[in-house]
C-alpha cells in the first residue's frame, strides 16, 4: 500500500496546515512556499489522479468542482480574478503526484512567467 500524499496528511491531521476550504470533494490550503501574494493549492480528497490529464479524462466533474473552488478562493482573498497553474510532470517542477491546481492571485504585475 501507498504512502498517503503530503497534502492528504495535511487533509487528515497527520501534518499541521490549515484547510481553507473543504467540500465533499475538494480542499484548498495555502502553498508553503507562496510565489504570489494569493497562492493557495486546491486539491480533490482522492488520490486516484497524478495530474490534470488524467483527471480530465477519468473525472471531468471533478476537475470542474476544482475550478469552482478556485473561483471562490478568487473572490474570498482577491478580485475574483485568478491564475490557475497545473504542473504535469518533473519536468516542468511537479513534485506532488496528487493532481492539484495551484491559484495564484493579487499580483503585482501583469506577467505570464516570474
Ligand atoms: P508542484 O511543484 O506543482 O508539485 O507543487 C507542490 C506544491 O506543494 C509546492 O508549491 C509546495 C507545496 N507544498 C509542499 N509541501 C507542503 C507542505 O507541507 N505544506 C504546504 N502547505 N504546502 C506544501
Amino acid at each position: 500500500m501507498t504512502e498517503p500524499s503530503i497534502f492528504t496528511r495535511i487533509r487528515t491531521g497527520e501534518i499541521p496546515g490549515e484547510i481553507v476550504v473543504d467540500t465533499g470533494t475538494v480542499f484548498a490550503i495555502r502553498d508553503i512556499n507562496p510565489q504570489a501574494p494569493l497562492h493557495m493549492l486546491v486539491i480533490p480528497k482522492t488520490e486516484q489522479y497524478r495530474d490534470v490529464t488524467e483527471l480530465a479524462a477519468g473525472d471531468p466533474g471533478l476537475l470542474a468542482d476544482m475550478v469552482a473552488v478556485a473561483k471562490q478562493i478568487a473572490a474570498e482573498h482577491a478580485n475574483g480574478e485568478y491564475r490557475l497553474i497545473f504542473n504535469n510532470g518533473p519536468s516542468v517542477a511537479q513534485s506532488v503526484f496528487h493532481v492539484h491546481a495551484h491559484v495564484l492571485g493579487n499580483l503585482e504585475e501583469n506577467k505570464l512567467v516570474g
